[in-house]
């Protein structure tokens, strides 16, 4: 059996955690495999509403295994406060949900690391979600990290203590104020180690693994997006894990090989939330208009989420770095309320020439949009189930843009509800 990995082909919330919702049936195991408390997946469903932070959007159904792999970044108390939210659904949490004792350990200190980092920076600040991730990152990669697995060692205590010094005297040093703060999270904290540690941590490479060679279907999950990579989006205004779908193999502990479907989810329009360059950026009101229509406040933190029109340069490298294999639309009904829908086609660069190439630095290279308008369809596409009965126009823009794509559109989502959706034959 292969492992299909579904992520957002944007800078995030593009409505991945509905989607997970609607494959779910097809899985047993459901894999988180990088990111942290900074996602926000959304699942609407029978009226309610519920955001997962770092537990997979597998959780809801009982026969799904899910794991949150060795790429994720844990904070024990944002997990102790998910997994409270979740007990009014009587799902068996201690049963369904597998936790990496490699994945890594937010502490307190790491939260007061970026808040420090982002003080520093000024009016060149990232815009991070102030989870702590970039730190915990920083200290994995300089090897000093503490992982899930070290609070079942007797050492922990001073392990925790070693690098939490460490941590004081960087926030000295950028003279941050955290005495008070650090105080009342350890508290916290602590009660939270204690917690995760009823949970079942494991050598989730293996439960992966023997999954696949048992035949079970397996699907990773993405978070942010992929013009959120480390390697491969706006840096430095990216986040500080791979998001792509090499990312899922150092994550989860699989081979490239096993990697079957690429699901590619992408909204019918952009957002980004945060700092950072948003070539197709709508300023004035039109930006506006799309931020309410699509209710576009981050699940995490209720920033509001920059608004523009749909990036095909940003879009084609989206694809092209995850080899993508099926495409997801979401949010089409966004565009009800648009007489005419734009699609940045081309970027025209300083010195006049057309390109559908990321430029390397997208930050100081000015570039302007060339944009292609397609006639909106402008009703409501409530109850459209069938592709064949969607509006003229709207056929007419997703079959633009499978052609510029190369690829089928699978799925266009029409409405957040589980059911709002148009399947392609
Ligand atoms: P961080 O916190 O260090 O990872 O932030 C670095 C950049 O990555 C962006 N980022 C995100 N962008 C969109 N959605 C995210 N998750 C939440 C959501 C965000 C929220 O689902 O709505 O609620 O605000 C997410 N997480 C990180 C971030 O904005 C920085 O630009
Ligand atoms: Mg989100």
């Amino acid at each position: 059996m292969k492992i299909d990995v579904l992520l957002g082909l944007q800078w995030g919330d593009e409505g991945k955690g509905k989607i997970v919702d609607v494959l779910a049936p097809h899985y047993q195991v459901v894999a988180r495999f990088q990111g942290g408390p900074n996602a926000g997946h959304t699942l609407e469903f029978d009226n309610i509403k519920h955001v997962l932070h770092q537990i997979p959007s597998g959780i809801f159904r009982s026969d799904i295994q899910n794991i949150i792999g060795n790429g994720v970044v844990l904070d024990p108390i944002v997990f102790r406060r998910e997994i409270e939210g979740l007990l009014k659904f009587n799902l068996d949490l201690k049963g369904n949900l597998y936790i990496s004792k490699k994945a890594s350990l937010i502490l307190p200190t790491h939260s007061l690391l970026d808040a420090a980092y982002e003080k520093s920076k000024g009016d060149s600040k990232i815009g991070s979600t102030l989870r702590g991730i970039g730190p915990t990152y920083q200290d994995k990669v300089a090897r000093l990290g503490l992982r899930v697995g070290d609070i079942l060692l007797g050492n922990f205590d001073a392990k925790y203590r070693k690098l939490v010094d460490s941590h004081k005297a960087i926030l000295d040093f950028y003279q941050f104020d955290y005495q008070e703060a650090l105080a009342e999270a350890e508290t916290r904290f602590f009660a939270a180690i204690d917690f995760l540690k009823e949970f079942q941590l494991v050598e989730s490479e293996y439960l992966l693994n023997n999954a696949l060679a048992e035949n079970k279907a397996v699907l990773a999950e993405g978070a942010q997006g992929s013009l959120l990579d480390i390697d491969f989006g706006s840096y430095p205004f990216v986040t500080s894990s791979t998001t792509m779908t090499a990312g899922a193999c150092t994550g989860l502990g699989v081979s490239p090989h096993t990697i079957g479907e690429v699901f590619g989810i992408f909204k019918a329009y952009c957002t980004r939330v945060g700092s950072g360059p948003f070539p197709t950026e709508l300023l004035e009101e039109t930006g506006e208009r799309m931020r309410q229509e699509g209710r576009e406040f981050g699940s995490t933190t209720g920033r509001p989420r920059r608004c523009g029109w749909l990036d095909l340069p940003a879009l084609k490298y989206a694809v092209m770095i995850n080899g993508v294999t099926q495409l997801v639309m979401m949010k089409v009904d966004v565009l009800n309320i648009f007489d005419t829908i734009r699609v940045c086609t081309h970027y025209r660069l300083a010195d006049g020439t057309l390109t559908d190439q990321l430029p390397y630095d997208l930050c100081n290279e000015e570039v302007e949009p060339v944009y292609l308008d397609f006639p909106g369809w402008e009703q409501s596409l409530d109850g459209i189930r069938a592709f064949d009965e969607a509006p003229e126009a709207l056929a007419n823009y997703v079959t633009y843009l499978e052609k510029e794509l190369k690829l089928p559109i699978s799925f266009i989502s029409t409405g957040p509800d589980r059911d709002a959706l148009i399947l392609r034959e």
